[in-house]
């Protein structure tokens, strides 16, 4: 029978033979893969700044003063507390800009083998925006914000006290929710003490003529290198202080005093008042007052900024 039935009858291939049902289930040919952009790590440009804040609550600051008053050190060291756990009743999230500070706090630990807490100088060509990131959770409620804080030149703000018109260059400015203007204490019990404080109100006072910032955003002035002052030189250093933030009458204003890389043999603690000031810079609301005009002829249409100009305004 079964030569019979097999008779003029070709012998199914091995392929043919497997019936229907035992054929395994052929995966749908894959769609063509989706790329997903993970951030380098290095510092934003307003572009990438602009997506970041599209998706997640931000607080824009900016961090302004002379050379070498400490702006980078203060930002690393903001970043550096976070490293061993909660700092100011927030969680780290995550940051877009890990490698840049990573390389720029290399220089402030112990593994660089200095014997003193140091930081390269920002060298940035003037116009050229770099902002760092930081997204943080409060303990107490679920919601996420992104911290931007600019990290420019000292080169960027001496341009600026010459010329307001200087500040066109950083669109950004209208969308700053606190400036921290940064004042060296060290300097200040220098003999470049009048020079310093002079210079850093000239350059207040250009960035406020500017009319770039929002009317009524809030100023902070940093005392920095708080490590450098003895007690009896505070009444001094708040005085002078007090005569840099003369311009901003128009302004909510506050003064601290921070060390973000005292000397390791001193007495005050790295991190000194930051914790106060990342408070102040996350509490910090959205100025009442208008973006201003100048931005919205300034800005490229395609700007990322242009999408939430006047947003929580
Ligand atoms: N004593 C002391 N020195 C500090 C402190 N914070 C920063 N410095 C030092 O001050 C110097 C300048 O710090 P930077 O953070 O580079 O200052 P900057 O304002 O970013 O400087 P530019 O980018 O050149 O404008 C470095 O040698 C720091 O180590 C501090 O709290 N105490
Ligand atoms: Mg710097």
């Amino acid at each position: 029978m079964s030569s019979e039935a097999g008779e003029g009858v070709e012998e199914p291939n091995e392929a043919e033979a497997v019936t229907s049902e035992e054929a395994p289930e052929v995966a749908p040919a894959p769609e063509s893969p989706e790329w997903i952009e993970l951030p380098d790590g290095e510092e934003l440009n307003e572009e990438q700044a602009g997506e970041t804040m599209k998706v997640t609550p931000s607080k824009v600051i900016l961090v302004a003063g002379e050379d070498d008053t400490g702006k980078t050190s203060l930002l690393c060291g903001v970043y550096e507390r976070f490293l061993s756990g909660e700092f100011a009743g927030h969680l780290f999230c995550g940051s877009r800009t890990l490698r840049a500070f990573e390389r720029r706090s290399f220089l402030q630990r112990a593994e660089s083998e200095r014997p003193e807490p140091d930081m390269q100088r920002t060298r940035l060509p003037a116009g050229q925006l770099a902002l760092l990131h930081l997204e943080l959770k409060s303990k107490s409620s679920p919601e996420r914000t992104a911290l931007l804080a600019t990290d420019l030149a000292g080169e960027a703000f001496r341009l600026i006290r010459n010329d307001p018109k200087e500040c066109e260059r950083y669109p950004v400015l209208g969308r700053v929710d606190c400036v921290t203007v940064l004042l060296d204490a060290e300097r200040l019990i220098s003999d470049e003490r009048h020079g310093h404080v002079n210079s850093s109100r000239t350059t207040l006072r250009s960035m406020l003529q500017s009319e770039k910032l929002r009317a009524g955003v809030p100023i902070i002035l940093a005392l920095s290198k708080w490590d450098a002052v003895t007690a009896a030189a505070e009444p001094q250093a708040r005085e002078d202080a007090l005569a840099v933030l003369a311009p901003a009458r128009g302004n909510p204003t506050e003064i601290v005093k921070i060390a973000a890389a005292p000397i390791a043999s001193g007495a005050v603690k790295a991190g000194y008042g930051l914790q106060g000031l990342l408070r102040t810079w996350l509490g910090a609301e959205p100025p009442a007052g208008e973006v201003p005009q100048g931005n919205a002829v300034d800005l490229e249409p395609s700007s990322a900024f242009d999408l939430y100009r006047g947003e929580g305004t």
